[in-house]
């Protein structure tokens, strides 16, 4: 093998435990609008889900984001620019960074950050396997909270952070901006953000995303239960409990709830979780954002918008920020 060449995978595994998905889903459960944290969907059968979602007619990001990314790959490797170390938050399939992994030129290193192990060490292999001149540092981790970003072999010119998808839209304001704080810090003075940022719309292409006529992301809601069910030891009745999506546009978001169709008590550990009828557990939040809103929260966070792309209906963007004030963790 040639000595460039990187094919042993390692996986630096920073996962959250179950106490704390435990913790987390107690806490939540005991407020008084419930709410259950969104990044626990991602179970095996979530991100099965979730990739049958991406695939829907009605939910337009994947392809947009794909539309964008592939119309203005050539100027977006020019401003990322040569021996970059590249950190994908959320890397799923890892099947959106291949297009600029085929373009960038010369990168050090990829580092996809995944809170899906298994899934995050297979594609790892197969993306070694695909490029065999770059080295690639899989990391298990809760990316919204911090971890050690590993060392590549070789020095890079600058940190690019990836994170496409809109995911950004998944954190309430003062979260998402320390999120992009914590994000400066990784990448460090010159480092930059490539972010996919989902754009404010006709609220009823937004409500069809959300609400699809297959039911998937009904489905996909309800799976946090049954989730919770199997790794918490909990008793939902999921037949009881139904998907709710809106937009709310006094808060430029989706809300996704699942409500409780009839009186009930459920039980977590030592405690009965009661729900009137009508009740619901808020599941997520996908804020949706005009550009002027993106540029503040993210000059905010110490990042400087150098450039946007959208598509023709200016559904959806893609940002370049520069991180200009704020020096590595
Ligand atoms: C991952 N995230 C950007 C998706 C979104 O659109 O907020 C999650 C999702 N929820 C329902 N459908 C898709």
């Amino acid at each position: 093998m040639n000595s460039k060449e990187y094919t042993q995978i390692e996986l630096y595994d920073c996962k959250p435990g179950q106490e704390r998905f435990r913790a987390e889903v107690l806490s939540g459960l005991r407020k008084s609008q419930k709410e259950l944290p969104s990044k626990y969907f991602y179970d095996e059968e979530g991100s099965r889900l979730f990739g049958r979602i991406c695939t829907l007619d009605e939910y337009y990001i994947p392809r947009t984001e794909a539309v964008i990314m592939e119309g203005h790959i050539e100027e977006m490797v020019e401003l990322l620019g040569p021996r970059v170390l590249l950190v994908e938050y959320g890397s799923g399939d890892c099947a959106k960074v291949r297009v600029l992994l085929d373009h960038l030129h010369d990168p050090v290193a990829y580092v996809p950050v995944d809170i899906s192990g298994e899934q995050l060490l297979r594609v790892a292999k197969e993306l070694a396997l695909n490029y065999p001149r770059l080295e690639v540092l899989p990391v298990c981790a809760d990316y919204t909270s911090s971890f050690q970003l590993p060392i590549s072999r070789r020095r890079s010119d600058r940190v690019v952070v990836y994170f496409p998808g809109s995911t950004i839209g998944n954190f309430d304001p003062i979260p998402a901006k320390n999120f992009l704080e914590h994000i400066a810090r990784v990448c460090g003075m010159g480092g930059a953000l490539l972010i996919g940022v989902d754009l404010k719309k006709d609220p009823a292409v937004l409500h069809r995303a959300y609400n699809d006529r297959d039911g998937v992301t009904a489905a996909f809601n309800l799976n946090l239960l049954r989730r919770i069910n199997r790794e918490l030891d909990c008793d939902f009745e999921l037949e009881w409990f139904q998907h709710y999506a809106f937009y709310n546009p006094w808060k430029g978001r989706i809300e996704m709830h699942l409500v409780s169709l009839r009186e009930q008590t459920v039980h977590l550990d030592n405690a009965a979780i009661h729900f009137g009828k009508g009740e619901s557990i808020w599941t997520e939040s996908s804020y949706k954002f005009s550009l002027d809103e993106f540029e503040q929260m993210a000059a905010t966070a110490g990042f400087k918008v150098e450039q946007v792309w959208t598509d023709n209906q200016q559904w959806f963007s893609i940002q370049y920020l520069v991180n200009t004030e704020r020096e590595t963790e």
